[in-house]
């Protein structure tokens, strides 16, 4: 029997459960590019009104939808703001450059407590010398930052910064239903916060494709163009959007893979030579640095794939642990002998 190996790479990696698979082989479909998908356009409602905006576009992948967002937002040579840790910034391949032509600026700690501080020092008076800044890209949860969960009033006062200022917001919400389970609000509550929104249906959700991205009737309009530019016009789509609209109806779930998180990151914590690299564990995202046992990540990463055990990378010394729909309690402690074994290994110096 070959040994099952437990995937806490990502939670992009769930494979569709059979009701996914049922729904998929029944869905009614049509030719999207005409707008005649029943299916896409049903997932396309249910989203803008759970996000409580006024329409919602599908697309491929949410590195798609954030940088559609980005393209809808500015125009050529515009300054956009965003975390210094933020995905968009880090894994997006630098797209916003290739693509809007547009100036990404990091801000250390524009996805923090003292976030709108942040931004009013970030600002800068109109110059003929600078860029026209026009957008703020938030992230919640936030991927490189543990999926930490970014506040209500936090983000609140982010918008309200921001529209002092004339500038739109658009919030990379890949993992939007982790933060408002986290928060005990909303989504819609989050969604309130800025202008567009993109969230995946293919993280802890388990579609196996897509996101949708969110706003006024207008920006999705323009938005739908610049996904026919980009070649993320799918016609049939139905057969994808129906999976994703059974994870949507199930997204309560979340909070099994939530505890499974906290428990990992607590036993994770307690093992010598380990040390969490988060305050918080508010969601599904564990980051653990191993400089403590004398091993580089991607050692300490092999040593574990050895064992049928697969992490992410996350820096030199850090390593990413991410729970999801595919994931058990047994899993987990399973996962935790297979540290632990590593981690002693390590410790004596044995392979
Ligand atoms: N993140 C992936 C990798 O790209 C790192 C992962 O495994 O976590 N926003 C956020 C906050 C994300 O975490 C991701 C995916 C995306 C956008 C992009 O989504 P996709 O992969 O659908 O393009």
């Amino acid at each position: 029997m070959t040994e099952r190996i437990i995937d806490l790479r990502s939670d992009t990696v769930t494979r569709p459960t059979p009701e996914m698979r049922r729904a998929m082989a029944e869905a009614v479909v049509g030719d999207d590019v005409y707008g005649e998908d029943p299916t896409v356009n049903a997932l396309e409602q249910e989203a803008a009104q759970l996000l409580g905006k006024e329409a919602a576009l599908y697309v491929p992948s949410g590195t798609m939808g954030n940088q559609i967002a980005i393209l809808t937002h500015t125009a050529r040579g515009d300054e956009v703001l965003v975390d210094d840790q933020a995905h968009i910034y880090y894994y997006e391949v630098g797209a916003p450059a290739v693509l809007a032509a547009v100036q990404l600026r990091p801000v250390t700690g524009l996805c923090s407590e003292e976030g709108s501080e942040r931004l009013r020092e970030a600002l800068r008076p109109a110059n003929l010398h600078f860029p026209t800044t026009r957008l703020v890209c938030l992230e919640n949860t936030h991927n490189r930052r543990g999926g930490m969960a970014l506040s209500l009033p936090v983000m609140r006062e982010i918008y309200q910064v921001a529209r002092e200022n004339g500038l739109a917001v658009h919030l990379d919400g890949a993992r939007i239903f982790n933060a408002a389970l986290a928060l005990g609000c909303q989504a819609a509550d989050l969604a309130a916060c800025c202008d567009s929104v993109m969230f995946c249906v293919s993280k802890g959700l388990g579609a196996p494709v897509g996101s949708l991205l969110c706003g006024s009737r207008e920006f999705i309009t323009r938005a739908r163009k610049y996904r026919k530019l980009l070649g993320g016009g799918m016609r049939q789509a139905g057969v994808l959007a129906a999976a994703a609209r059974v994870a949507l109806a199930d997204r309560q779930r979340l909070i099994e893979d939530h505890a499974h998180a906290r428990y990992l990151a607590e036993q994770l914590a307690d093992m010598p030579g380990l040390a969490l690299a988060q305050t918080r564990v508010d969601s599904n995202i564990v980051v653990v640095d191993v400089s403590g046992l004398g091993l580089t990540a991607d050692d300490f990463a092999a040593r574990l794939a050895g064992r049928g055990v697969l992490v992410s990378v996350f820096g030199p010394a850090l390593v990413r642990l991410v729970t999801h729909r595919d994931v058990s309690r047994q899993d987990i402690e399973k996962s935790l002998e297979v540290v632990q074994e590593v981690c002693a290994a390590a410790k004596t110096g044995i392979l």
